[in-house]
């Protein structure tokens, strides 16, 4: 079976402050860049190797995908990086405290901005020194093509070309590809090859760090997912990764 490994980058400082954070380039925390070797441990007892990797312009999944591949003495593989990767953009919201924010906006109003499938939250102002727009990294891309905001529907549709032209097709030649990228474009690519509604998608959550497997045979057909590690910790992960968004009692 040929596989494309699926991976969340490992905790990041917002995450373990609990902010919004999209295409703000914090980095890993202390745990984050234990979660990225643990990852690379999980992979190399499963016995995958890979041949080619990907990853967003963010830190925390460029780095989390070094540690992996440090892990598995994998360092010399080539890794391409693309913006059209990043995580969602959570436009004004992107700093804020998430249980705080709910606490001001409610709980209902912060899932609907963390997990419907089209609706956007405030955009960032254009004048903001935090827009891409003003972000030399991203100085090649199409200005109409940077985002202020995203709803998860705007970032799949800047991510899902990337993977039909450039990530899926390379399994033709290799066997196995990993792709390091955040909880939101990952539900994007989840959504798309696993067809699941606008409506079911926002159950999904994903946890940082846990491979998540999608295996696919000769004619490239999709066969099954799942994810390494302990079941019980990934549903534990999982759960956490939801609650972000209450307000606290
Ligand atoms: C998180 C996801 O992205 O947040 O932008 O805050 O994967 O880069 O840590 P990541 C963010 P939620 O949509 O789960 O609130």
């Amino acid at each position: 079976m040929k596989k494309i490994v699926l991976l969340r980058h490992g905790e990041s400082l917002w995450n373990k402050e609990n902010r919004f954070t999209g295409w703000t380039d914090v980095d890993l925390s202390d745990k984050g860049v234990e979660e990225g070797y643990e990852a690379g441990n999980l992979l190399k007892e499963a016995g995958i190797s890979f041949q080619m990797a990907y990853a967003s312009y963010l830190k925390r999944a460029v780095k989390t995908l070094n540690c992996v591949l440090d892990r598995m003495n994998a360092d010399w593989i080539p890794v391409f990086k693309s913006w059209r990767l990043n995580e969602k953009h959570y436009g004004a919201l992107q700093g804020l405290n998430k249980s705080e924010t709910a606490a001001r906006y409610g709980n209902e109003q912060v899932h609907i901005w963390r997990r419907s499938y089209d609706v956007a939250p405030m955009p960032l102002k254009d004048s903001d020194p935090e827009s891409p727009i003003n972000d030399v990294r991203y100085s090649h891309v199409p200005l109409c093509d940077l985002p202020r905001t995203e709803s998860l529907k705007d970032a799949i549709m800047r991510v899902i070309p990337y993977w039909e032209c450039e990530i899926f097709p390379r399994l033709t030649v290799v066997d196995n590809i990993l792709v390091v990228a955040h909880g939101n474009s990952l539900r994007g690519i989840v959504k798309y090859l696993k067809g699941i509604s606008d409506t079911d998608i926002a159950n999904l959550n994903i946890p940082t760090a846990m491979p998540y497997v999608f295996e696919f045979d000769e004619s490239l057909n999709f066969v099954r997912d799942y994810y390494l590690g302990d079941p019980e910790k990934i549903k534990q992960m999982q759960d956490a990764v939801a609650n972000q968004g209450i307000a606290k009692k």
